[in-house]
């Protein structure tokens, strides 16, 4: 006989999972048949926000089940191992975390996040922290670049406490993964938001790229105005997993008004000529950034299979 209880992967280590299950977190150990279930293209089992059972009778209690997910976000592990990595389920919504200044804002770091969440359907929006740093109107011109994806902007000073409320009323009801460079101000933003959580705050370091992070693991936080946020360590680079070529263009959603002019229905905007999208970017349409992010994901990204060369079903011959 065993006692099954349901709960709630709210952390992550190495080998054992802490779940919450309404009365209490439990660690809990993931059973091995969850890793044989795994396809080879899978490199976790469980992830933070994940619902679960645990087997109580155990000692370790065992996470013996991953409960079916609404949604996640994945990307491919590491540029060594090609599986995909879940690294958070069943979320709301992703907010980007970028900071205008110190580390200054990454174009390609935004748009690889923004795709990936257009990817797994996972609402979005832009969060540009430490405009107390910024220099001349480079919010604007960010602001500018996005709200034509569309993807919504806000603005804050985590130190000052500028723009916290507008974070807070989006936060409010919802699960959402704070995702960011290290560095760029997501703990002083979660102490603005809530006081007494007291996380720690990296010291300053002049090394933004070589500095050590203080979140090395994923965790959910609750927040006592009725908010969930998930906060993710530091991640160098999302890579999306397996993305064709034809779906990488939709993830660019502004990109798509001008498709409809590109000589050929299957353009990638890339090589081919008469290409709409390459014309927009001409005119100062299209944001120069945007369109080299999407180059380097179409380099990663995987080719569509040619139709000639399509296995058809059916008799031949
Ligand atoms: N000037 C300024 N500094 C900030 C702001 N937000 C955070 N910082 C500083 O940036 C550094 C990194 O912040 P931290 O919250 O640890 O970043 P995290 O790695 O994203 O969690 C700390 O020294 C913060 O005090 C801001 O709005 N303005
Ligand atoms: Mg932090
Ligand atoms: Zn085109």
């Amino acid at each position: 006989m065993s006692r099954l209880l349901k709960g709630r992967v709210v952390r992550l280590d190495a080998k054992v999972c802490h779940v919450d299950t309404g009365d209490g977190v439990h660690l809990a150990a993931p059973r091995g048949a969850l890793f044989e279930q795994l396809d080879t293209q899978m490199k976790n089992p469980v992830a933070v926000g994940d619902w679960v059972l645990l087997d109580m009778e155990g000692d370790p209690v065992s996470l013996v089940e991953v409960l079916e997910r609404q949604n996640y976000l994945g990307r491919t592990a590491s540029s060594h191992d090609p599986r995909e990595q879940v690294l958070v389920a069943n979320v709301d919504q992703l907010l980007v975390i970028a900071s205008l200044a110190k580390p200054r804002f990454s174009s390609v770091r935004t748009d690889r996040i923004l795709a990936a969440c257009a990817w797994h359907q996972i609402p979005a929006a832009l969060v540009l922290n430490k405009t107390d740093l910024a220099k001349g109107d480079v919010a604007a011109e960010i602001r500018a670049t996005y709200e034509q994806v569309p993807v919504e902007v806000l603005e804050t000073c985590a130190t000052l406490e500028g723009g916290i409320d507008e974070i807070r009323e989006r936060l409010r009801g919802k699960v959402t993964v704070m995702y960011g460079a290290s560095g760029v101000g997501k703990s002083t933003l979660l102490n603005a938001l809530q006081p007494d959580l007291d996380l720690r705050v990296r010291k300053i370091s002049k090394y933004w790229n070589a500095g050590k992070h203080t979140t090395t693991f994923s965790r959910m936080i609750d927040l006592d105005f009725d908010a969930q946020v998930i906060d993710t360590p530091g991640i160098r680079v999302f890579r999306i997993h397996r993305v064709h070529h034809s779906e990488l263009k939709g993830l660019f959603n502004e990109f798509a008004r001008y498709e409809d002019g590109c000589r050929f229905p299957n353009c990638v905007h890339d090589h081919e000529p008469d290409c709409a999208v390459v014309a927009a970017l001409e005119s100062g349409e299209i944001p120069p950034t945007r369109y080299a992010s999407y180059l380097e994901l179409l380099l990663e990204a995987v080719p569509d299979v040619p139709f000639d060369d399509e296995v058809v079903g059916g008799e031949e011959g």
